[in-house]
């Protein structure tokens, strides 16, 4: 199989020249053979060859496609069709991989011939006609091609404003070029999907637009998955069973035939395993079994990664052995945000006894809401497809920008030992912006880590600059000057400021440059900071003291219209505002500064000495407690809120939060509030001036006035046992 993958990339560069342009098939198929280099130039007239029951969906996909006129019949045979079908079985079902969605696909100088194990693999096929077609013009090419993973897709499973109508219609369409078989709908924010109102139908009209999106993924060969989160609240009663079965029914009137049930991120009854199973396993008899239309039931466990499992205390081996075999369980892995190992695969799969679904939170942003994730997809091993049954990705709240990762799990999840995270990364970027591609790619390739969070998840970022980038610093603390380096840095400033601007201007595809517009101000912002930068460095080399102050006053006047569009754009409740370039970029900024503004204030002790801090921050805390600490603090002017956790977090005994300020304040106002608890006399509350000497405040739920206590610390501890809880805002405004 290397031999053809490699013969592909080797002729590729022929079959460039001869088409005159490049080929990229996405997902990687298993086996191609280029046949001979010629190229087949189509007539626009076929003779298409099929038994009558052939899929209408692909008839029609493949007459579209070539522009087929079924009113004259042409002399060039395109042959398509199924196993089993009349037209395949002698001549071609040999050829067909046994292996469910896949397919054979020959092009000769004679006919083209489609032939799927299934109607998926056949509609499968015409996808990847669809991408060697150009200018009417074919490869001469043999093709054998299966997945390498059961289900492949999206789970729309973030916390935030759901993706729109239109949004979930393109992503449909995406799923279907690229060979995505599933999506997953289930939007932490969508009342109907979760509580209040998981066990109402959804009102008229929102009713039809998911029927219209069932329509969509039909065409799409997509499973849409229809999934509820209905444990915050659930019951356990027959009355709450014979609700969520109701729901479920009038879904399948709306015509869903694919259902998950989600008990992620629940506390308190919910989280019962015997409970959870049982009432799976009546909905998995009593509808999914006797509907003889419905896929495989999917179900999301509480405990679902490895560092939230207690195996002793029963949960997962709890549904391994009463779970029904024929439902399928997701895992995040390791962690609830991971990469994906055969270790952490093997782990699981002997707890729930059956083979993991993957649902893999990259690039789900909802919790660094500031940051976009435009990175590689990378870090899952290549060896684990017999140990899942799925892998579908959760995104970003931006669709379309999504869809860079999506591109590049299709990749991975059909064909695992030939990903290459790289290529993919990049066709991905050229998909997206067939145009102005390479402006994209610099855009991404420094909007990718997530900066510090609470799940301890990092990606790689301006991976290319950083060598250079780390040097240049050494170089600056010994007063060396090194000018390649310091071209190369000022050329990627230049590169990165001028991108932001062919970006806003390019049209190839609005609705991207729509969702990142913000980052892509804060990019230019970053461009022109970096450019000055050099500015800076000149005027203190050459002592030219006016040009040193001008250019220091305008690198703050540049940082202060980055606090502008911080504070202006994106502005949720969560993580608010717009970072770029966070990992390698701003902190060269800052530490160039920094290390410049003081040497120029050593060398000039006659003038008052310029502020060498281009970030400020007054305010920090601390805490032990696992979930929160590490998260970067909110702050917006004179008031500070640690970023809502989205999960329940285990508060433990004595586990504390610190507010630290960096002098005394007059305290003004404290909120803690935590959804379902109106009492927090297990919360302790103190102040202190010190750090040594605490003064005891009364706490109460919500939103507390402080009275102008003046203190420099302000410190919540939890005083009683461990509470697992979650927290919708702990902040504190000071005067
Ligand atoms: C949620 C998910 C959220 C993601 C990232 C699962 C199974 N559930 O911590 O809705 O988008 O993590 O924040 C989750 O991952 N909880």
């Amino acid at each position: 199989m290397k031999k053809t993958i490699s013969l592909f990339i080797l002729l590729g560069c022929l079959f460039q020249t001869a088409l005159s342009q490049k080929v990229v098939l996405n997902p990687t198929p298993q086996s191609i053979t280029f046949v001979s280099e010629k190229v087949i130039s189509l007539s626009g007239s076929y003779q298409l060859i099929h038994d009558a029951l052939c899929d209408r969906i692909s008839i029609d996909y493949l007459s579209d496609l070539l522009k087929v006129n079924t009113n004259v019949a042409g002399t060039f045979k395109i042959t398509l069709g199924i196993q089993g079908d009349k037209v395949i079985k002698n001549r071609y079902s040999k050829k067909i991989p046994q292996r469910s969605e896949g397919y054979y696909l020959s092009v000769s100088e004679k006919e083209i011939v489609l032939a799927g194990f299934d109607n998926r693999g056949l509609f499968y096929a015409i996808v990847t006609l669809s991408q060697l077609l150009k200018d009417n013009a074919l490869p001469e090419v043999e093709i054998a091609d299966y997945p390498d993973v059961r289900y492949r897709g999206v789970v729309e499973g973030f916390y935030g404003t759901p993706w729109s109508f239109d949004d979930r219609l393109r992503q449909i369409a995406f799923y279907g070029e690229n060979k995505l078989n599933t999506y997953i709908y289930g939007p932490k924010d969508d009342p109907y999907h979760s509580s209040p109102n998981w066990r109402k139908p959804y009102p008229q009209e929102e009713g039809l637009r998911i029927k219209a999106l069932v329509q969509a993924s039909i065409a799409n060969k997509v499973n849409f998955t229809w999934a509820i989160h209905p444990g915050k609240d659930i019951q356990w009663t027959n009355e709450d069973r014979d609700a969520l079965l109701q729901k479920f029914e009038s879904m399948y009137l709306l015509g869903v035939r694919s259902f998950a049930v989600f008990f992620d991120d629940i506390s308190g009854i919910g989280t019962n395993a015997e409970k959870q199973a049982e009432l799976l396993n009546y909905i998995d008899d009593n509808f999914i079994q006797t509907k003889n239309d419905v896929t495989p039931l999917i179900m999301c466990p509480t405990e679902y990664n490895k560092s939230w499992s207690n195996i002793e205390k029963g949960y997962l081996p709890t549904l391994g052995t009463k779970l029904n075999r024929t439902v399928e369980i997701m895992w995040t892995g390791d962690r609830v945000i991971a990469t994906i190992s055969k270790e952490s695969l093997q782990w699981i799969n002997q707890h729930i006894k059956r083979p993991a679904y993957i649902w893999w939170n990259f690039p789900v942003s909802d919790y660094v809401r500031n940051h976009l994730l435009m990175g590689k997809v990378y870090g899952n091993e290549k060896d684990i497809n017999e140990q899942l049954v799925g892998f579908v990705t959760n995104p970003m709240e931006r669709a379309e920008a999504s869809k860079i990762a999506i591109y590049s799990v299709a990749d991975y999840a059909w064909n695992l030992q030939h990903f290459d995270s790289d290529e993919s990364w990049k066709n991905a970027i050229e998909t997206l912006m067939p145009v102005s591609y390479k402006y994209l790619q610099v855009f991404c390739q420094h909007n990718s880590d997530l900066g510090p969070n609470g799940h301890k998840f990092r990606r790689a970022e301006s991976e290319a600059i950083q060598p250079v980038v780390d040097s240049f610093l050494k170089d600056l603390v010994q007063n060396k000057v090194n000018s390649t380096e310091q071209q190369e840095l000022y050329q990627e400033f230049n590169r990165i400021k001028q991108t932001a601007d062919f970006l806003l201007a390019s049209n190839d595809n609005d609705i991207l440059i729509n969702e990142i517009k913000p980052w892509i101000y804060q990019f230019k912002n970053l461009g022109e900071t970096g450019l000055e930068l050099f500015a800076l460095i000149d005027a203190y080399h050459t002592n030219n003291t006016s040009c040193f102050i001008n250019t220091y006053n305008y690198i703050k006047t540049l940082r202060k219209i980055n606090h502008i569009i911080d504070s202006s754009f994106n502005q949720n409740p969560y993580q608010s505002g717009v970072k770029t370039g966070t990992l390698v970029l701003q902190p060269f900024i800052e530490q160039t500064f920094e290390y410049l503004v003081e040497s120029f204030n050593k060398k000039n002790q006659n003038l008052s000495p310029l502020n060498s801090k281009l970030n400020y921050i007054p305010f920090t805390f601390n805490s032990n407690i696992a979930q929160i600490k590490g998260v970067p603090l909110q702050i917006k002017g004179k008031s500070m809120t640690i970023p809502t956790v989205l999960e329940v977090v285990k508060w433990e005994s004595q586990g504390f939060i610190t507010f630290n300020l960096d002098r005394l304040y007059n305290l003004a106002e404290l909120v803690i509030l935590i959804e379902g608890e109106d009492s927090l006399n297990w919360i302790q509350a103190e102040t202190s001036a010190n750090n040594i000497d605490w003064k005891k405040i009364d706490v109460k739920p919500g939103k507390q006035q402080l009275n102008g206590v003046n203190a420099k610390y302000i410190r919540i501890k939890n005083v009683a046992e461990e509470k697992n809880v979650k927290l919708k805002k702990i902040s504190l405004v000071v005067e």
